[in-house]
Parts: C-alpha cells; sequence; structure tokens
C-alpha cells in the first residue's frame, strides 16, 4: 500500500509535512546562516559593473560553489529525518541522489538599486542572480517567479539523470506568512506533464485557476498558499505548477529557506512509487523544450508576470 505521501504525489502533485522539523536546529541554522553575510542591498552589483556581463548565464550555486557546503553538520536535521527519508525512499528506491540543494532567498524591495527594478519590472523569472556581486552567487536570490514547473530547467539532454523522477523539497526557516513570499501551488496540475513555460492560466475567481496544456486540455485548479513556520517541509513532483509573488514586506525580513532536488538513481532498475505516479500522467514527461521567454543571452525576451495580476 502506498504510503499517504506517495498518494499525494500522485493525486494532487505535491505533500505537505507541515512543521515537523526540530525549531530549535531549524532555529539554530538559521541564525549561523544570516549571521554569515551582510543580507541587503550590499549583494548587488553596481550597474557598471552588471553592464561588462555578456548574458545572465551560470549565476546560480552549483555543487563546488553553494553555500550551504559550510552547514553539512546543521543539514542532518533535514537529510537525517526519518520520515523525509521512507517518503523518498519509497518513491524513489533506496540510493536516491541530490541533484541540487541550495539556499534560495526571497529579496524585499528596498535592497533593490532602482536599476535593478527598472530590469527586472513585470519578468516573470525575477532571478536577480546576474545583478549579485559574484562572490554571493552561491545562492539563488529571487523577486518573485511565476508559475511553472520546476522540469522547466531540465529540458532533454540537459542531465544523465532521469528528470521525470525530480521531486522537489522547500523547507522554511523562520516564519513564512503571505507577506513572505510564500509558495502556491496549483494542485493537480502535474497530471498533464510538461507543458511550455509561460503557462497557459487564467484567474477566474479570487483562488481559482483554469490551466490548459499545449493540447487543449483544460483543467481547473485552486491557489494554496504554503504559509507555514520554522521546520515546515513540503514536497512536489517536477511537472507542479508553483510560484511565488514578490516579498511584500516594508520591513527588512527576507526570505531564506533550503531547495532540494531529488531523483531516482540510474543504478536503480526496481519500480518505485514515482513509476506508479508518472504512469498517471497524461502528458509529456520529456521535453525536448520547456520555455519560451528566454532570448538567445539568457535574458526576459517574454513579459508579463501571471501570478501577480
Ligand atoms: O523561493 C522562490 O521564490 C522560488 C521557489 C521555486 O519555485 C523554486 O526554487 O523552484
Ligand atoms: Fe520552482
Amino acid at each position: 500500500m502506498p504510503s499517504t505521501a506517495a498518494k499525494n504525489l500522485d493525486m494532487q502533485g505535491f505533500h505537505i509535512y507541515g512543521e515537523i522539523l526540530s525549531k530549535d536546529c531549524i532555529g539554530d541554522l538559521f541564525k549561523k546562516m544570516t549571521a554569515t553575510r551582510d543580507f541587503g542591498p550590499n549583494l548587488f552589483l553596481s550597474k557598471q559593473e552588471y553592464s561588462r556581463q555578456q548574458n545572465h548565464f551560470n549565476t546560480n550555486p552549483n555543487a563546488e560553489f553553494n553555500f550551504l557546503n559550510q552547514f553539512s553538520n546543521e543539514l542532518a536535521v533535514v537529510e537525517k529525518d526519518k520520515r523525509i527519508d521512507a517518503t523518498l525512499t519509497e518513491v524513489l528506491g533506496q540510493g536516491y541522489e541530490v541533484v541540487i540543494k541550495k539556499a534560495v532567498c526571497g529579496v524585499p524591495e528596498f535592497w533593490l538599486p532602482a536599476w535593478v527594478k527598472e530590469k527586472i519590472d513585470n519578468v516573470n523569472v525575477a532571478n536577480l542572480g546576474p545583478y549579485i556581486k559574484k562572490e554571493y552567487r552561491d545562492i539563488t536570490y529571487f523577486r518573485g517567479i511565476d508559475f511553472h514547473q520546476d522540469i522547466i530547467d531540465w529540458p532533454a539532454g540537459s542531465t544523465d539523470l532521469d528528470p521525470s523522477t525530480f521531486l522537489t523539497l522547500y523547507v522554511y526557516l523562520h516564519d513564512v506568512d503571505r507577506y513572505d513570499s510564500p509558495l502556491h501551488i496549483l494542485p493537480g496540475t502535474h497530471r498533464y506533464g510538461s507543458t511550455l513555460f509561460p503557462h497557459k492560466l487564467k484567474r477566474h475567481e479570487e483562488n481559482t485557476w483554469s490551466y490548459k496544456d499545449d493540447c487543449g486540455k483544460c483543467l481547473d485548479a485552486i491557489d494554496t498558499t504554503l504559509t507555514g513556520g520554522p521546520g515546515f517541509v513540503g514536497l512536489w513532483h517536477n511537472c507542479l505548477l508553483h510560484g511565488t509573488q514578490p516579498v511584500k514586506h516594508e520591513s527588512e525580513k527576507f526570505r531564506l529557506s533550503l531547495r532540494y532536488l531529488l531523483a531516482k538513481s540510474n543504478t536503480n532498475n526496481e519500480q518505485t512509487a514515482i513509476d506508479n505516479i508518472n504512469k498517471n500522467i497524461d502528458g509529456t514527461l520529456r521535453p525536448i523544450r520547456t520555455r519560451r521567454d528566454l532570448d538567445k543571452l539568457g535574458k526576459a525576451k517574454i513579459k508579463g508576470n501571471i501570478i501577480n495580476k
């Protein structure tokens, strides 16, 4: 019998554990993380430094250049959690892999230089990496990201692993309320598999969206906001639509969270829950192309933001 978590991933495309991790351990980690650098306007390049760059590529953390590497002991509270490990072992099988783990930072408006505000105005993936000083790009900084699927980063040929098995695990490190750029997820939208970004979404009531895939199939989804406290954990399928609005606090508060991308190992040939979940998906799981919003330099050529409307 599949566990509740596996059933939720199948039926809804996500599973919420809630605030399951030790508040003391998470609080300690958060304190250490925030003490390492001056989280604020000083993270940004000058306009002149920015304009010397050729493109917007390679501005995200990787395995080696990664803020989380200094916290491997503290991260045991997540990585050795028996409940999370049980789900991942059931869904992805023994020896599941961490494709990438990173810290994600939701940036408040007052950090932004005026020229950056102008550049990201109405951009749907406000990944601030290209505007951040190189030494601080070991974290991903967002000013919100429009509804997307995490498979957006993994078109065919981009990895040796099988992206249809990827799951994203998010951990909140402090209280995340509706103004702290909480995640918004659209339950059930994983069912159409991978579709092209920007997605075909129309709001027809305050909280209800109609979602069309690239073949014309249509479903309704209720916008679900993941607010929660320190140690809150959520897990979702690579094709689930989700996004964030910018931090709306006018205080100095910013959001710092953990994001793990997990995968079934190539050496695991056993049938696991993810294979059953993916059998119920009516669409492509190995997209050739995932987005049409970027130009050759990786800069946004299509503007307009759905989640902020
Ligand atoms: O934390 C954010 O604002 C972005 C969340 C997200 O969708 C991601 O990291 O994939
Ligand atoms: Fe995402």
